[in-house]
């Protein structure tokens, strides 16, 4: 929202955009739905470099670079070698704006170094900002970024950019051709919402093609276009695809997912044995939501299957601080990979004077479920490579109303898996099918400390010694009409002895059939003020913010609790310290 004054023919007046916005985000932010908006402006703030940077609460292995703002992941690509991630920066303070192509790459996705920003402002095309985009490999192995650039009157246009050295194994510099941009927002055509082109794709015919997101009054929509050359764009007569009522698509992206087993498939694939994902970034909302379908190429249509909801309700790569994501193809490792920005949730003013805002999540290998309802996440495996000091518990019963702590390792840089088996399911709580659409309110309601059946068990991560601080992760499992309903949960409404913070909380449903299997696994990677949790192997996933202040760096403790009467047995929790990477020259 709110990233620059929108103007032209096509514009709705500012200010009523505004309103409507701000009464939708603070409806949401009161009952704890949203994450906090990402670009309000902050004029006065946007431009006030840090005069310190506060290490206390910055993550470990988390990406970030040494000071100042960052958003969204962008153009993400493996070539000749080496990893790239582009991600929109603000080289010159803690708050969204003079945003720039901040530039790190690579060999192994966990370290990380920093060079100059790729793409800054400088052409009439782009004078006003350089926002999101994607990179895509052309034939002949030569990388193209795709972004959208601000121009003089605040028209969000798409430009491209080639590397000037294809020699230089970090691709260092970018050049823009003055051709730009190569696609400007025609008629019916919304100016000041239509960005963040994705990766484009051949298929099986002549023609590239690409999305870029739009809105028309409050219908979302993924524009179509369509190029031989690269160079020329054409329009396609219908966008890919459009849903009313939910405001502006930012950061799509579209990709074929392999029906079955988890190699990743080139964005290009096209053919029998795989589905489409269309993921999109609600501006409205602050959250994302993908669907998987049918993508028919000559047809330049993609039709979701009906297995989940096409709107907000539906399927979420994460349930908590989690947008404007990107996927790309890993080439070497045959896998597809997933970038995510996880936002502060913190006051600006505490930004400012902690001199840094914003990470990216751990990157993470997606692939679809055996039951092809739904894609699942796994932190990449380059991650285990940083495990250093650990410690392992098995098989200890947990009763009802009980906890243990997990003592051994310094646990504000950790990485924790742990698997439960459940009993006593008829303990279990009544579902209300009106619950259904709305995991969040039902988490809000019913959270770690209000006792339950079965569950809530799991951890307490970054907890203070005597739990006056602490962040649950956990289960909750209730009895529906014929099934049952496993809840996750992220409750960090005691995370923080600091008065009036945001402490969301958020949640998710994990589809799987407890009864059957009797046990459920969690992973929690832990990072000092970001919490990210993957429940039954990557089924459901949740990425949390929170800023203990007690709970910090060897004060802060991991717990196992239950305050469910039904008793939980722990198979196996093992847990690692995980240890610093390269981060940038931080
Ligand atoms: N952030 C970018 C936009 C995009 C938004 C600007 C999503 O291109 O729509 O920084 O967070």
């Amino acid at each position: 929202m709110g990233m620059g004054r929108p103007s032209g023919a096509w514009s709705t007046p500012w200010s009523v955009v505004v309103l409507v916005h701000w009464l939708l985000w603070a409806t949401e932010r009161r009952r704890g739905a949203v994450v906090e908006a990402s670009h309000v402006e902050f004029a006065s703030l946007q431009s006030v470099p840090a005069s310190v940077v506060d290490n206390r609460l910055r993550t470990g292995y988390h990406f970030q670079p040494p000071r100042n703002w960052i958003n969204d992941p962008n153009g993400p690509m493996y070539f000749n070698g080496v990893y790239h991630l582009f991600y929109q920066y603000n080289p010159n303070g803690s708050v969204w704006g003079n945003i720039v192509w901040a530039h790190s790459v690579s060999t192994d996705l966990v370290n990380w170094i920093a060079l100059d920003p790729a793409i800054r402002p400088s052409k009439p095309f782009d004078i006003n900002g350089c926002w999101s985009g994607s990179a895509t490999v052309l034939p002949g192995n030569r990388p193209a970024i795709f972004y959208t650039g601000i121009d003089p009157q605040q028209r969000q246009l798409q430009n491209v950019a080639y590397p000037k050295d294809l020699s230089d194994p970090y691709l260092r510099e970018w050049v823009k051709p003055d051709y730009n941009p190569v696609i400007a927002p025609g008629d019916g055509i919304n100016a000041s919402a239509f960005r963040d082109p994705t990766t484009a794709w051949r298929g099986p015919g002549t023609h590239w093609k690409l999305v870029v997101g739009s809105k028309w009054n409050r219908r979302g929509k993924a524009i179509l276009y369509r190029s031989r050359d690269f160079v020329h764009w054409v329009k396609a007569k219908h966008p890919l695809h459009t849903v009313k009522d939910t405001g502006m698509w930012e950061c799509p992206d579209f990709y074929p997912v392999a029906v079955k087993g988890r190699r990743g498939l080139d964005t290009s694939a096209y053919g029998d044995g795989m589905k489409h994902v269309l993921k999109v970034s609600l501006d409205l909302r602050r959250y994302e939501y993908y669907t998987l379908g049918k993508y028919y190429h000559y047809q330049d249509k993609y039709v979701p299957d009906n297995t989940s909801a096409d709107d907000h309700t539906g399927l979420r790569y994460d349930y908590g601080n989690f947008y404007a994501s990107k996927t790309f193809f890993d080439p070497k490792k045959q896998r597809r990979i997933l970038w995510g920005w996880a936002n502060e949730s913190d006051a600006k003013d505490v930004d400012v004077a902690k001199g840094w805002a914003g990470i990216q999540a751990i990157p993470r290998t997606i692939w679809l479920d055996s039951s092809g309802r739904q894609l699942i996440q796994w932190p990449i495996e380059e991650l285990e490579s940083l495990r250093g000091k650990h410690v392992v518990v098995e098989h200890k019963k947990v009763s009802g109303g009980n906890s243990f702590e997990v003592e051994g390792i310094n646990s504000s840089q950790a990485d924790v898996e742990v698997a439960f088996e459940v009993s006593g399911l008829e303990k279990a709580e009544a579902f209300d099918p009106s619950w259904a659409t709305d995991a969040e309110a039902l988490c809000g309601r019913k959270r770690a400390d209000v006792k339950g059946g079965v569950g809530p068990f799991g951890l307490l991560v970054l907890a203070s010694a005597n739990m006056e601080e602490k962040t649950a992760v956990f289960f909750r499992i209730f009895k529906a009409e014929h099934k049952h309903v496993v809840l996750m949960c992220h409750d960090p409404t005691r995370s923080s002895m600091r008065p009036n913070l945001y402490r969301p909380t958020f949640a998710g449903y994990v589809d799987v059939d407890i009864a059957k299997t009797g046990k459920i696994s969690l992973r929690s990677l832990i990072d000092h003020s970001v919490v990210e949790s993957f429940g039954a192997d990557g089924k459901t996933c949740i990425t949390s913010r929170v800023y203990p202040s007690l709970a910090i760096g060897k004060d802060a403790h991991l717990f196992v609790f239950n305050n469910g009467s039904a008793d939980v047995k722990v198979s196996e929790l093992k847990a690692w310290e995980i240890r610093r990477p390269l981060m940038n020259g931080a």
